[in-house]
């Protein structure tokens, strides 16, 4: 009997043991989820710039120089376009056919590559005059957004569906269902690849998610409803949504606009304790 001590005591630091690396195994995956930890941001404009009120932006992007690519939808303004942020001009401008609605926008090497709305047809420019080089099919159900980790390129196609697409092929080679929560998030429209998480805005929302492309889980929520509503409230009253992001990654600057809006943004994110 003087043994049964020691064993009770040897079972019950084993229970505890396996309690708490699963606890804390689950712990991670919640945080990391953002289940019970919701990881919701709202925002800070740092700075304010001109844009195009009659660029209906589907793609945007910034690569150096103070200077973005854009593509803009609406059958006959469809176009692709070097924009100068500080003055928010195109300081190229290429017009797209009159029956294609330009969507998703990304430079994979010296290529930009552009997907359009109710086709599978895409076209590749070159960044420097923006000339059209190729064009491709892609095996999305429809073009929405386009972004890329310099490897694959990331697809949305208005459904729930994060798509990687091999840039050669065009082939999809991964399809991860974006959920929060375990709900699906449908309405995926225009994308950014940001230190490693895709960021997609949710097509006529005032949102943002941030996606792991690990396993298409949003990891968090940015939330803009006031820079549509300040548009408004300043009487700009034909804009349309929300719409673009576009990252710096040497300066870590993000910027945002909306279709039709006369403004760009950068914003800084303020975590919503
Ligand atoms: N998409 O961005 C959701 C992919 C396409 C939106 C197309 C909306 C066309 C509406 C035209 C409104 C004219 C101001
Ligand atoms: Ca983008």
């Amino acid at each position: 009997y003087r043994r049964t001590p020691a064993a009770v005591l040897i079972f019950l630091i084993v229970c505890g043991m396996v309690a708490l690396s699963i606890s804390s195994e689950m712990w991670s995956k919640f945080v990391r989820h953002g289940d019970y930890w919701p990881n919701i941001y709202s925002i800070q404009v740092v700075n304010e710039f001109p844009h195009d009120p009659r660029a209906f932006t589907q793609g945007l992007l910034y690569v150096d120089d103070d200077t973005l690519f854009e593509s803009t939808g609406l059958y006959g303004m469809s176009s692709v376009r070097r924009v100068a942020l500080k003055t928010g001009k195109a300081e190229a401008f290429q017009k797209m056919d009159d029956s294609y609605f330009g969507e998703g926008l990304t430079l994979f090497g010296e290529r930009l590559f552009q997907v359009t709305w109710l086709k599978q047809k895409g076209f590749i420019y070159d960044r420097y005059n923006l000339s059209k080089l190729e064009e491709f099919n892609h095996q999305m159900k429809d073009g929405w957004g386009l972004a890329t980790d310099g490897k694959v390129l990331f697809g949305s196609d208005g459904s729930s569906t994060l798509y990687q697409i091999d840039p050669q092929t065009f082939k999809v080679i991964r399809k991860n269902v974006v959920k929060y929560n375990g709900r699906e998030i449908r309405n995926l429209n225009e994308l950014e690849f940001i230190n490693g998480e895709v960021w997609a805005n949710v097509w006529m929302t005032d949102c943002i998610a941030r996606i792991s492309h690990e396993d298409g889980m949003v990891l968090g929520w940015i939330l803009l409803p006031s820079l549509r509503e300040g548009l408004i409230a300043a009487g700009y009253n034909g804009i349309d949504v929300l719409n673009g992001i576009a990252w710096d990654r040497n300066k870590s600057r993000i910027f945002v606009t909306g279709k039709l809006w006369p403004k760009l943004y950068e914003i800084k994110l303020r975590p919503v304790k």
